[in-house]
């Protein structure tokens, strides 16, 4: 089946929103697919992929600034991230740490692994001295061959909070002291509404032939990435296609603790709720298609009914060919969304 994606002259160009764990899972996914299905001479990918990364997580901490999210993404496309842990860097020691924790410095619950922390200087380095979020991200991802484009949401600082009954703290601190265990009542990102797309977002949005929504969480990582003014407009405006991967599967989040953060805002951890809250772009909203699990294919009907494609897919990522897998099984998509667009242009 081909589709736009098979016939655009030279390669095509593709952009994926995503978050940390589950996104650079599936952003190595759409790599390795890229390369099978458009190769280079070189053992890489024609396509042009540009990632847009989540940076709601990010925290200033013992005078560093962490990049969780840019820093997942980048460590897992170099293949030196810590794959169990599922953060951070392999082969990582915790020297530095342990000497932090003695001094009582930093935050005990939060781990700095050594090797983790030459990222986090260097960060800090070249934003004292006046690099933009967009240059840093940029220089750390050139240490290494990634094959993508990476690009932050938006070169502000919007750190994500959360509202509990315990108080107001920092995303991270209830993520990781809390394990989100505590309710939240409400999540917040103080100057989103003042910040602006990165540099190149809106552009890479605007050229996509198709954009991809990783499967990761709607409300911490692909919720303040759409919460920049001026991304979702370009999301619905873009003459590609949208497609998105669902993060719940029969009902439960992949990884992470999605379901704590969909509770607070009023959303069941439910693939359907999902799909319909970033919508139809046919009623107004953000996708044209929505992958669901096969546990889930009772719900492709309903999601149908809202103007939604609902392909039903294997969404378990277990390993590299699963993720490639899924990621060609999002780029499919979109053939199935030609025919129907060709359909509905044969029909008018
Ligand atoms: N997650 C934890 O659960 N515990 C930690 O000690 C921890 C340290 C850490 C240090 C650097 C970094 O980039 C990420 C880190 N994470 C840790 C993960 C972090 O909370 C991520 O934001 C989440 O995985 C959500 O994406």
């Amino acid at each position: 089946m081909t589709g736009v994606l098979d016939v655009a002259a030279g390669s095509p160009r593709i952009v994926v929103l995503a978050g940390g764990v589950g996104g650079s899972k599936f952003v190595v996914g759409v790599r390795e697919a890229a390369r099978r299905r458009w190769p280079d001479a070189a053992g890489g990918t024609r396509a042009e992929i540009t990632v847009i990364a989540n940076t709601g997580d990010d925290l200033w901490l013992s005078g560093l600034r962490l990049q969780p999210d840019v820093d997942s993404m980048i460590y897992a496309l170099a293949g030196v991230n810590d794959t169990e842990r599922g953060w951070g860097r392999a082969g990582e020691s915790e020297r530095v740490a342990a000497e932090l924790h003695a001094w009582g410095a930093g935050w005990p619950w939060f781990t700095l692994g050594d090797l983790d922390l030459g990222a986090h200087i260097a960060r800090t380095g070249w934003l004292r001295d006046g690099a933009s979020v967009t240059e840093v991200v940029d220089r750390l991802a050139s240490r290494w061959p990634l094959g993508v484009g990476l690009l932050p949401m938006t070169d502000a600082e919007v750190d994500t909070h959360v509202t509990t009954a315990q108080g107001r703290m920092h995303f991270q601190e209830w993520w990781t002291r809390h394990r989100a265990a505590l309710p939240a009542l409400g999540f917040d990102w103080p100057g989103i509404a003042q910040s602006e797309p990165a540099p190149g977002v809106v552009d890479a949005l605007a050229a996509a032939d198709v954009i991809l929504f990783a499967p990761s969480n709607p409300v911490v990582s692909l919720g303040p990435i759409l919460a920049v003014p001026g991304i979702a407009a370009a999301v619905r405006a873009t003459a590609g296609a949208v497609v998105g991967v669902s993060p719940i599967i029969a009902g439960a989040p992949v990884r992470g603790m999605a379901d704590a953060c969909l509770a607070a805002v009023g959303l069941p951890a439910a693939a359907d709720a999902v799909g319909r809250h970033y919508g139809a772009r046919s009623a107004g909203g953000l996708l044209d298609a929505w992958l669901i699990a096969e546990e889930d294919a009772s719900l492709a009907e309903g999601l149908e009914a809202t103007g939604l494609c609902a392909p039903v897919r294997p969404l378990w990522m277990r390993d590299l060919d699963s993720a490639a897998a899924l990621a060609t099984a999002a780029l499919d998509s979109t053939a199935a969304l030609d025919s129907i667009a060709l359909g509905a242009h044969q029909r008018s």
